[in-house]
């Protein structure tokens, strides 16, 4: 069956796992628009923009009949010097996903069109695409109480990626169970409180938000519970049972770590210009907050350190 040698295709490029839905709304779509309201999504102005898409994922490949929807795994286990301050998160230190991924979703559509399929869409987190509802409903897993899709047996460290086609292939069963019980170790662990309640997450408190897409200053009250993020967080994966569990190192090269902020002087991004920005570091995930926000998110983590120390 075609769905099974595109899933033995899928394992044989690397991906974690593989599963097929179809791209009609999502039964949760309601919470985005609610969410929205509330503010939460702060300055990430492009998500009222695209919640029409998001809501109805037709509506950005209207000739799709199937999402084929693949994890791709970005786990690397910290070292010492990952733990030291400035930190940056775990999917932020090997090569760009957005680059990498896609075009490793960009073999496996490929392998589509060479079964048949006219149209073969790949999108990793660069568009309008509610890709963990997709990949539940795909049944890769349930949306834990910190909002991560979470895999058996996998954990939480992976990014989503899909595949929109024409091809039409048979959905899996959506995932039902949450596995998540009575367990709230990541709305406890959260430094800034930025769960409202389990599955809605207030982004504008949230430090991944605060170092990667707010422009400006970080609010002074938050700075102190950065816990010497620099760029992203991992806290509410890292402390999840199911990645204690079974967190592996990912087999993708390209996704291995190579980024550090480790032993950079504190006055590192202060001393170079944007050339020397561009050069060091072009085609990383630190192009997002650029020179500007990488000044503030150095030292905002370098005082978030300071203060805790200063606490009796
Ligand atoms: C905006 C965004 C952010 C924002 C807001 C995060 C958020 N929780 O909403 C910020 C900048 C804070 C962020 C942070 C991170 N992000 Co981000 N982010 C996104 C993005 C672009 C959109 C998410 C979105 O639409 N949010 C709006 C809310 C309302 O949507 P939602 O959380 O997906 O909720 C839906 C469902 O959960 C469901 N739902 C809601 N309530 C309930 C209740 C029940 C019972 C059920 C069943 C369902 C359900 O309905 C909602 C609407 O469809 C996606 C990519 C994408 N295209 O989807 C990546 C994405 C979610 N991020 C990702 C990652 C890796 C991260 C970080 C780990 C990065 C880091 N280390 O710093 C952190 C994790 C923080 C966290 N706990 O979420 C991955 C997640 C992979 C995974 N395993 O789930 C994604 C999918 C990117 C990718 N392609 O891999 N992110
Ligand atoms: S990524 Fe960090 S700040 Fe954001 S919700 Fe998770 S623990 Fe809180
Ligand atoms: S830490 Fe516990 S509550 Fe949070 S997502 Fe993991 S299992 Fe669910």
């Amino acid at each position: 069956m075609l769905a099974e040698a595109l899933k033995a295709r899928a394992a044989e490029l690397g991906f974690l796992a593989c599963g097929i839905t179809d791209p009609s709304p999502p039964p949760h779509a309601d919470r985005l628009d609610a969410w929205l309201a509330k503010g939460y999504a702060g300055t990430m102005r492009y998500l009222h923009r695209q919640a029409k898409r998001r809501k109805d994922p037709r509506l950005n490949v209207p000739d799709a009949l199937a999402v084929v929807v693949l994890l791709e795994n970005y786990y690397s286990p910290d070292t010492a010097a990952d733990l030291d301050p400035p930190r940056i998160a775990k999917y932020a230190r090997g090569q760009d996903y957005h680059r990498v991924t896609l075009e490793r979703l960009g073999r496996l559509a490929e392998w589509l069109r060479e079964h048949g399929a006219a149209v073969a869409h790949p999108y990793v987190d660069d568009g309008p695409i509610p890709e963990r509802e997709l990949a539940q409903r795909a049944g890769l897993g349930w949306i834990g109480k910190n909002t991560m899709l979470i895999r058996p047996g996998v954990g939480s460290f992976f990014f989503i990626g899909t595949i929109f086609t024409d091809l039409p292939l048979p959905s899996d069963p959506a995932f039902t169970t949450d596995h998540c019980g009575s367990c709230t170790r990541c709305l406890d662990a959260c430094p800034t409180e930025a769960f409202i309640e389990p599955r809605v997450l207030d982004a504008t408190r949230c430090i991944s938000y605060l170092t990667i897409e707010q422009r400006g200053a970080i609010p002074e009250p938050l700075v102190e519970h950065l816990r010497g993020f620099a760029f992203g967080c991992d806290i509410c994966n890292d402390v999840c049972p199911w990645n204690h569990r079974f967190a592996a190192p990912t087999s993708v090269p390209e996704l291995r770590p190579v980024h550090s902020l480790a032993g950079i002087d504190e006055r590192h991004f202060e001393t170079i210009d944007e050339a020397e920005f561009r050069r060091r570091y072009g085609g990383t995930a630190f192009e997002r907050p650029g020179l500007a926000g990488m000044r503030r998110n150095v030292r905002a983590a370098l005082a978030s350190m300071d203060r805790q120390e200063d606490r009796p």
